[in-house]
């Protein structure tokens, strides 16, 4: 899973890297590529029940893509977005010293123009498929298919909607993710604030964007990426009061890996043991046998079962012995549909 942040220069893009990797950002002019931890309450409480010798989280690759500019050649900035399974539009809210060179604080305005470079390359690219189209027309039987997909994108582009909205069959939605198409991606939105916006639950333009990422089906969540670095320092009850006295509930990376995994339909499942207690990222609607795969490929051919417990069930009985006890570990067969929170051993023959 690569993730990409983007955003106008100044916004906040790097700290945010930072933030979500604990990798120090590059210089900015080159796309920068780490990986982030997705923090998971419940693999702290499993490590408790644990006590494995190695702790693994889930894992998503973050970049830190160059600062996007209007009116400048953009092609190394939609380069790298292409190049992404998600974005993450960093717009700045907060005031500083560092006032940005183009314009004043509009985090409306700056997303907004981001989305436009997005759909005018989508519209370049649409041209350029429909006019092969048409040359291909004779020979190729297909064409026509491939022709009325396009018409449907063509007709969302020109009232100037993200692709992403389009609603279309299994078939059609394949056709499609090999167009790679800018605007289908996932996105979204993280406003970056101040100590006092946070405070306040207020900053400029703030109607505006909600309403505007509200039609277009887009989540908006606040962050602010220079506190939160700052609180990461602190010792895990300090960092919790900091929290608590801005009336944060939970730190912005974990707000922000929540929104991924829900806008994305992702979710967890757990192995554990003395070894390692691990998450495991999978798409919902995976069966046994395919996050078997996950794992290994091995585990994948040879699956003979799984033995499964939901989280809170093992959380109620107290520790694994007492589940079992209980008989509450089910052993589930290849087609079975792996839940979130699921604690999964897979028996398999090789
Ligand atoms: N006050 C404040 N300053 C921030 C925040 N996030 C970033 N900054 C500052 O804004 C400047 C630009 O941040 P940076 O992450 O380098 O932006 P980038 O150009 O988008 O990568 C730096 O001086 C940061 O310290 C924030 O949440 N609050
Ligand atoms: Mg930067």
């Amino acid at each position: 899973m690569k993730i990409g942040i983007i955003g106008r220069p100044q916004s906040g893009k790097s700290t945010l890297f930072e933030l979500l990797t604990n990798c120090q950002a590059g210089s900015g002019n080159k796309t920068q590529i780490a990986v982030g931890k997705v923090p998971d309450p419940r693999i702290e409480v499993l490590t408790q029940m644990y006590k494995p010798r190695k702790v693994t989280y889930a894992a998503i690759d973050f970049s830190d893509v160059p600062g996007f500019m209007a009116g400048q050649n953009n092609g190394s900035f939609l380069q790298s977005v292409s190049d992404m399974d998600a974005l993450v539009v960093v717009v700045r809210a907060f005031a500083s010293d560092v006032v940005p060179s183009y314009n004043g604080i509009q985090p409306y305005g700056d997303f907004n123009e981001i989305q436009q470079e997005l759909l005018v390359a989508d519209w370049t690219l649409l041209e350029t498929r429909l006019e092969r189209i048409a040359k291909q027309r004779m020979k190729n039987p297909q064409a026509a298919e491939e022709l009325g997909l396009l018409e449907k994108c063509q007709a969302f582009l020109e009232k100037d909607l993200p692709l992403r909205q389009l609603e279309l069959d299994e078939e059609e939605e394949k056709r499609l993710r090999t167009y790679d198409f800018l605007t289908r991606k996932p996105l979204i939105v993280a406003v970056n604030l101040d100590e006092e916006q946070i405070r306040s639950n207020s900053y400029p333009e703030k109607e505006e964007l909600e309403a505007e990422l509200e039609r277009l089906g887009i989540p908006l969540i606040t962050v602010s990426a220079q506190i939160e670095n700052e609180i990461k320092e602190l010792e895990e009850e300090d960092a919790r009061l900091f929290l608590e006295e801005l009336g944060l509930s939970d730190t912005g990376i974990s707000r922000l890996a929540r929104t991924v995994y829900k806008h994305l339909g992702l979710m967890s499942f757990f192995t554990v043991g003395e070894d390692e207690v691990r998450a495991w990222t999978i798409k919902a609607g995976t069966m046994a046998k395919q996050a078997a795969g996950k794992i290994h490929s091995d585990i994948e051919r040879g699956f003979i079962r799984a033995e499964v417990i939901s989280y809170e069930d093992l959380l109620a009985c107290g520790d694994s012995q007492a589940a079992k006890a209980k008989g509450r570990y089910r052993l589930e067969g290849k087609d079975y549909i792996v839940q979130d929170g699921d604690i999964v051993s897979f028996r398999f023959n090789v």
